[in-house]
């Protein structure tokens, strides 16, 4: 009798403590939700941090969506691979976020997973470069660059630089194109800016072209290849999609002893400017850098705080962007640069 009722009085036991840690749960789980459904949520995804500019615009993503604004980011580097940035956007939609900041990697195969986004009514931001979808309602606005425009800087530069006399004729050209990652927004501008330019000017001649990456390391094994293939002599041209690859290549052009740059034969013309690369065009080993603004945190948040509000948003903003030439830049001037 007597150890049936201590066997009682234990069950009780520890059916009071059961309760009192699943209250103790429920209460703590109640204000963690509080405390995080006072934030609004945003999911960017990254296709990757394949460069400086990469990172800088991450950085500036995260500053713009703070907690101390009110701001929960939740970010996703997709590791270079589409595959990995739809899986991340469907992880958005499955968490119910409130908005998805998206920087594709290459314009197309986003429908699918945008309108799964657009049933579950999450507006999606795209920014950086573009998609390119059947319906432009499937994402509610795009912030970032006109790559067309920036591939259209670097060819008017060349315009003027190689026709002294101003009489619309050029001297001949021998280009090396390294291109960015293929079917990306910024590559496709800035290609389709250069083949224009061969349409116009038939003694401009491509004599490599290969995709980098947007990569340091894939451009200068590319540089070191085409040395080989072709005499450096012959080179008039050197047009790098963006900085890291003007970097890779030459570092190629160092190792093999070739002259570039102000003063010499190769043209050296980039995109990105960030910090590294202006202090090479600084020192005239980059002629012209085509400004591509990474800056792009604000503007994003304020398409977001807008929307917040029930206001309409443009469907398109464009960052402000820039060109250098070696002449135009101070070390003040750069090293106060964010990027
Ligand atoms: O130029 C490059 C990068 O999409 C504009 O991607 C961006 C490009 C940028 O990694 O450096």
């Amino acid at each position: 009798m007597f150890r049936k009722k201590r066997v009682l009085s234990f069950i009780l036991a520890c059916i009071v403590l059961a309760t009192f840690i699943s209250c103790g749960a429920s209460k703590k789980s109640e204000v963690t939700e509080e405390e995080s459904s006072d934030l609004i949520v945003v999911g960017f995804s990254q296709p990757g941090a394949e460069s400086a500019w990469r990172v800088a615009l991450t950085d500036s993503v995260k500053e713009a969506f703070s907690e101390s604004k009110g701001y929960k980011l939740i970010y996703k580097d997709g590791q270079s691979k589409q595959d990995n940035q739809i899986r991340d956007i469907r992880t958005f939609i499955q968490q119910g976020v409130d908005y998805i900041i998206l920087s594709p990697i290459v314009e197309t195969g986003w429908d699918t997973v945008l309108s799964e986004a657009k049933q579950a009514g999450i507006p999606v931001i795209i920014c950086d470069r573009n998609v390119n979808v059947s319906n432009e309602a499937l994402y509610t606005a795009f912030v970032g660059s006109d790559f067309k425009s920036q591939g259209e800087a670097a060819v008017s530069y060349l315009e003027k630089m190689y026709d002294s006399d101003g009489d619309g004729v050029t001297e001949d050209l021998n280009i090396v194109h390294i291109q960015g990652t293929l079917e990306s927004s910024a590559q496709l501008g800035r290609s389709k800016a250069l083949a224009k330019a061969m349409e116009e000017h038939n003694n401009w001649n491509i004599i490599a072209e290969d995709c980098g990456e947007f990569t340091k390391a894939k451009a200068r094994e590319i540089m070191k290849n085409t040395l080989e293939e072709v005499d450096a002599s012959d080179i008039d041209v050197l047009y790098c999609e963006n900085d890291e690859e003007a970097m890779g290549a030459i570092a190629a052009l160092n190792e093999a002893g070739v002259k570039y740059g102000v003063g010499s034969k190769i043209t050296v013309v980039s995109f990105d400017a960030t910090r590294n690369a202006l202090e090479l065009c600084m020192n005239g080993q980059i002629n012209f850098v085509v400004e591509c603004n990474p800056l792009q945190g604000p503007y994003l948040y304020n398409i977001v705080n807008m929307l917040n509000q029930g206001k309409t948003v443009p469907k398109i903003t464009y960052v402000d962007e820039n060109t250098f030439t070696p002449d135009e830049l101070t070390e003040d001037y750069i090293q106060n640069r964010k990027y």
